[in-house]
């Protein structure tokens, strides 16, 4: 199978698998777990920040910044096709008890002037604004960058009025190495911020979050509320070491391939690629082929290749480590072939 429906789907390497065998562990509820502890040291230090935390996902991660940053009652600013809004349950609003306000964005950022806007002011019938949610690489717009300008707009915005900034940098690796920018860079515009191992980095399980030492040591204690605080975890943090050590370099090769793939794409009569692809995701548009995204998501797998729908006529296709560029050729031809018929 060619299997593009997410960078999720990567399977750990021989030396990950190594890694896992070899790991010392102990107890990380006690924090006693050296290579969870050399995983977390590793991340802050990459981020910039004075600690970090290994959750179990990306969600996980979103989950808990909202729970440290916001009090019930509050309302929480993000992007109007946020990964938070939109796949996660409505997690925030279950667990933090906040309500989300979204803004329309421009391939995935949010306007400075109406984030600015959308802060509450002192008024007893609003609920006060308790954090603004960044997504970098932006999902739902196609894995786009939000520009580093536009972070750090908003971060001094938000600092003038006291409300903390979370980023959902979920993929900010690949922000980082499309961009030619140190992740530190980006994280300089947040209190805190989650990134994945097991997308493009190429982990079998978990996130990082990181943050101020209080951030942290919060973060910590809903952790374990949440049921996250795990024991002898270092065989899951070991592939996260090595995710973070050797694969980041790795994302330009995505990103590569992904940029073949939208370029035979919009060479095929009945295609759309809708998004400018800067990173690894692909959004096509199959309207003009008139078939039903499920048709051609069936069609696909028939001819051994998976992608995913995502929203009305939209399939995406997501590049990712286990993908070569014969890979990506072997996908046009059959695509091809697909409309043909
Ligand atoms: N995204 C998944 C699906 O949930 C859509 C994917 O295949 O792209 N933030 C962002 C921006 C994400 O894209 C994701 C996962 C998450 C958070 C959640 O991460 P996990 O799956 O580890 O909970």
């Amino acid at each position: 199978m060619i299997d593009l429906r997410s960078d999720t789907v990567t399977k750990p390497s021989e030396k990950m698998r190594k890694a896992m065998y070899e790991a010392e562990v102990g107890d990380d509820v006690y924090g006693e777990d050296p290579t969870v502890n050399k995983l977390e040291e590793l991340a802050a230090h990459i981020l910039g920040k004075e600690d970090a935390l290994f959750v179990t996902s990306g969600t996980q991660g979103n989950q808990i910044a909202g729970l440290v940053h916001c009090n019930p009652g509050q309302e929480v600013i993000m992007e109007a096709e946020a990964h938070i809004f939109l796949y996660e349950a409505a997690a925030l609003s279950a667990f933090a008890g906040v309500q989300i306000k979204t803004l329309d964005g421009v391939n995935g950022a949010m306007e400075p002037s109406d984030v600015e806007a959308a802060i509450r002011g002192d008024d007893i019938h609003q609920p006060e604004t308790g954090l603004i949610c960044i997504e970098n690489t932006h999902n739902k717009a196609g894995g786009a960058v939000v520009p580093l300008e536009n972070m750090e707009l908003i971060y001094h915005l938000s600092k003038k009025q006291g409300i903390p900034v979370h980023l959902d940098g979920a993929r900010l690796f690949n922000a980082a190495v499309a961009s030619q920018t140190l992740v530190k860079e980006f994280a300089k515009y947040t209190d805190s911020v989650q990134f994945c191992l097991s997308k493009g980095l190429g982990a079998p399980v978990g996130s990082m979050i990181a943050g101020s030492s209080d951030f942290i040591s919060q973060a910590r204690k809903w952790r374990k509320r949440l049921g996250g605080g795990l024991r002898q975890v270092g065989v899951l943090a070991a592939p996260g070491i090595i995710a973070l050590e050797e694969n980041v370099t790795l994302l330009e090769k995505d990103h590569e391939n992904a940029k073949r793939l939208a370029e035979g794409f919009q060479n095929i009569d009945g295609l759309d690629v809708r998004n400018k692809v800067e990173t690894n995701i692909i959004l096509v548009d199959i309207t003009k082929s008139n078939k039903t995204t499920e048709r051609f998501i069936d069609q696909l797998k028939e001819s051994t290749i998976l992608a995913g729908s995502f929203g009305p006529n939209i399939i995406r296709f997501v590049t990712n480590n286990g993908i070569t560029k014969e890979d990506i050729d072997q996908v046009l031809i059959t695509v091809q072939k697909i409309l043909n018929n």
